[in-house]
């Protein structure tokens, strides 16, 4: 696969997996972060930072979210890639329905604004990338760490009073996040990606035992944390939202969909038609990506077609304690 090794360009050295056929994800490079702490590098100011993102990547979509339910989308300007990757990495078609130019430079190519912040960069060009216009350089490439900024370090420019980490909640928000994140967020990458068939088995079936235990967790509460819309969701639902037009065929997530699920299906339609929520969905771009990305694993490039989701069908889970904050009901 490919990556930046010493600022350099290369196709031919990245391995995702190791010796038993496991999908091993790399370390992100870019750790930094905005804080309204008077002696931190990065403030939280209005038209100061940019998103880097890719309507079909999971980790971006949480960024997109964040920013959308906080109202930050005058605070932070945002470049959408091409959802087709080839050698090149990601790149910039504007042209293209649904993407953008590189705003800030023109850049061809992503790896470009990598290579700019250090020209001896050695590791992957990943979106989510938070760019700070002011000095110039990546701020983080993380996306859990740019969802918490975005949701608690910008509130003096945030135009709505949504909070996804609420005092009360925050050690079962990050305790959630932390115990999806193997078998679900990256559990499905563990899935398709498996070079063995015992490291698919074992990834499928913790992917498989994950997603029956929240779904019995979901049968008594609204959201993830409880009763609050939270960061926990944010995570889950990036990953639910593509699973059966995508995962469930080309990474052979198959052993379910989940619009099969009782209690997953139900609270995805429910965070589905959330105000702010369905706009950030570019479901064209999130099956182009993956089919069409991977040759390894879906060689012929062709889009599955189906499965046809209602996501805008009644969910029914009003009934449960708890619903969406009250600025983002007031706002639609
Ligand atoms: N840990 C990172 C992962 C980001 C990531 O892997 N993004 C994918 C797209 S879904 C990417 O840009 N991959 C390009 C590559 O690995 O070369 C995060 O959560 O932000």
């Amino acid at each position: 696969m490919n990556m930046l090794v010493d600022g350099e360009w290369r196709t031919d050295t990245y391995q995702s997996t190791n010796d038993k056929g496991e999908f091993e994800r790399s370390e992100t490079s870019f750790r930094d972060s905005i804080s309204s702490d008077p002696d931190a590098r990065f403030q939280p100011e209005s038209g100061r930072y940019h998103l880097y993102v890719c309507y079909a990547c999971p980790w971006a979509h949480r960024t997109l979210l964040v920013r959308a339910l906080k109202g930050l989308e005058d605070a932070i300007t945002v470049d959408y890639v091409d959802p087709f990757r080839d050698e090149d990495g990601w790149q910039f078609t504007p042209e293209k329905e649904g993407c953008t130019e590189d705003s800030q430079y023109g850049n061809d190519y992503l790896r470009e604004l990598y290579q700019k912040v250090d020209d001896e960069v050695t590791g992957r060009v990943t979106v989510p990338v938070l760019w700070d216009k002011k000095e110039e350089t990546i701020v983080n490439n993380e996306s859990r760490e740019i969802m918490r900024m975005l949701d608690t370090e910008m509130e003096e420019v945030a135009t709505r009073d949504v909070d996804l980490y609420p005092e009360g909640y925050q050690d079962e928000v990050d305790r959630v996040i932390d115990e999806i994140y193997e078998p679900i967020n990256n559990g499905v990458y563990r899935t398709g990606f498996a070079k063995s068939q015992e490291a698919y088995d074992d990834a499928v079936d913790e992917l498989f035992d994950a997603l029956d235990h929240w779904d019995s967790v979901l049968a008594n509460q609204r959201y993830l944390a409880g009763d609050q819309l939270t960061e926990a969701d944010i995570a889950m639902f990036t990953t639910l939202v593509r699973f059966d037009q995508v995962y469930h065929t080309h990474f052979m997530c198959n052993k379910q969909f989940i619009h099969q699920f009782d209690n997953l299906w139900p609270y995805l339609r429910d965070l589905y038609q959330t105000p702010g929520v369905a706009e950030t969905v570019n479901m064209d771009h999130i099956k182009e990506h993956y089919y069409t990305t991977h040759p390894d694993v879906t060689p012929t490039r062709i889009i599955a077609a189906g499965p046809d989701l209602d996501f805008e069908a009644d969910h029914d889970r009003e009934e449960l304690p708890g619903g969406p904050p009250k600025a983002l009901v007031a706002a639609d």
